[in-house]
């Protein structure tokens, strides 16, 4: 927690700030909880606000339980389909995922998207968003971010989240680790 915390600056960003959609809003790639409930003590419904009960380390916290949550403009899978998210593997291999309805996790009313589990995301790499133009839509460096806001520890710090909800200034510093908030704002 550092000088950023101030109430009254965070309103002013939230305010004024520049707020373009779609953004990846939010991302676990170092996951401490069973997000896939593949292990006991989840409802069955995958990627939903009910994990698991296992927490990290454990047989059922894998790269299966990583996911990437996009804030979009209508929460449709219409308008990111054939999109596509780059990433580099843990092995250091370049990774390219189409998106469309098959791997994309909506709710009703809710611009939230999620990627679940897009395939052993590098703890560091680059997270491109590529529209069907091939334009790059949002970047993000988890190597540069994690620079500042290091690692996940555990259940409190799982996230790297854009802080407030949606800002993207383009920096690094637009993101704070934070409890994970799958498929709704961050906090
Ligand atoms: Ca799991
Ligand atoms: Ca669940
Ligand atoms: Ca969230």
């Amino acid at each position: 927690m550092g000088g950023g915390q101030d109430p009254t600056a965070r309103i002013q960003v939230v305010g004024n700030g520049p707020v373009q959609r779609p953004v990846i809003n939010e991302v676990v790639v170092e996951p401490q909880r069973d997000w896939n409930d593949s292990g006991a003590g989840g409802n069955g419904t995958p990627f939903d606000d009910t994990p698991g009960t296992s927490v990290a380390p454990a047989a059922a916290v894998t790269s299966g339980d990583q996911w990437i949550e996009l804030l979009t403009v209508t929460g449709s899978p219409a308008e990111l389909t054939n999109w596509t998210l780059e990433f580099t593997t843990t092995a250091g291999v370049p990774s390219v995922v189409t998106l469309g309805p098959a791997n994309l996790t909506t709710s009703a009313g809710s611009p939230y998207v999620l990627v679940a589990a897009p395939g052993d995301v590098g703890v560091d790499s680059i997270i491109r968003l590529r529209d069907t133009t091939n334009a790059v839509v949002d970047e993000i460096d988890l190597g540069a971010i994690q620079a500042v806001v290091g690692h996940a520890t555990g259940v409190t710090d799982e996230a790297v989240a854009r802080t407030p909800d949606g800002f993207d200034s383009g920096a690094v510093t637009d993101f704070t680790r934070k409890p994970a908030t799958i498929r709704k704002p961050n906090p």
